[in-house]
């Protein structure tokens, strides 16, 4: 079995709707769980000026499926929560799911990139993170995701505000 981490964000429509649906979809596929769900978080956007602030949350899924299918299957639990595509990047999104990690494999394919490249620099992404795997290791940073989180309120940027259970 495969160990995964996803992260879930959205800021259009009811959000935290979007996530308890895509975790039920997310248990449902074929050998797959949820094993733990962070907190959710209210964040402001990052992007765009004018968005509605997002809500964020972490999962740590256990699969059969391989990298790449598990990416098309969170696609299609994107578009069946109401996700519109192609849309400009960074557009206002019922439901993205971004998939963190998996076993902990370095990847670069045209459909893929693993670890995600841009979670390090986010606290959207760090402290739902650090709800449910404070000591996961960025396998080419080698950090975790507590001191990650730690450098970027180092460097200024603001704490979110406290998490809600879903
Ligand atoms: N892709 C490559 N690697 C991955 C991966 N590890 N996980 C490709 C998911 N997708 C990956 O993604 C664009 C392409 O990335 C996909 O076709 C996939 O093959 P997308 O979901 O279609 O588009 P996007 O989400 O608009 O673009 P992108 O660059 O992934 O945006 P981000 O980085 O996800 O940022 N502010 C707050 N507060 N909270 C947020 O969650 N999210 C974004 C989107 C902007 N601002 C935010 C938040
Ligand atoms: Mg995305």
């Amino acid at each position: 079995m495969n160990h995964t981490l996803i992260a879930l964000g959205g800021n259009l429509g009811d959000v935290l709707s979007c996530f308890v649906k895509a975790r039920r979809m997310l248990n449902a596929l074929p050998h797959s769980r949820v094993d733990t769900s962070s907190l959710y978080y209210r964040t402001p956007p990052l992007g765009p000026a004018g968005q509605a602030d997002y809500l964020n949350a972490v999962l740590a899924f256990t699969t059969i499926l391989e990298a790449e299918a598990l990416l098309l299957e969170l696609q299609g639990i994107e578009q069946q929560l109401g996700r519109i595509r192609p849309a400009p990047r960074w557009s206002a999104r019922t439901l993205d799911l971004d998939l963190l990690d998996w076993n902990g494999i370095i990847m670069h394919s045209s459909l893929l990139e693993l670890p995600h490249p841009r979670l390090h620099e986010r606290s959207f992404v760090l402290q739902p993170l650090c709800d449910i795997a404070p000591d996961w290791h960025h396998p080419l940073i080698g950090l975790s995701a507590r001191t990650m989180l730690e450098q970027l309120y180092q460097q200024g940027e603001e704490p979110l505000p406290e998490g809600t259970p879903w």
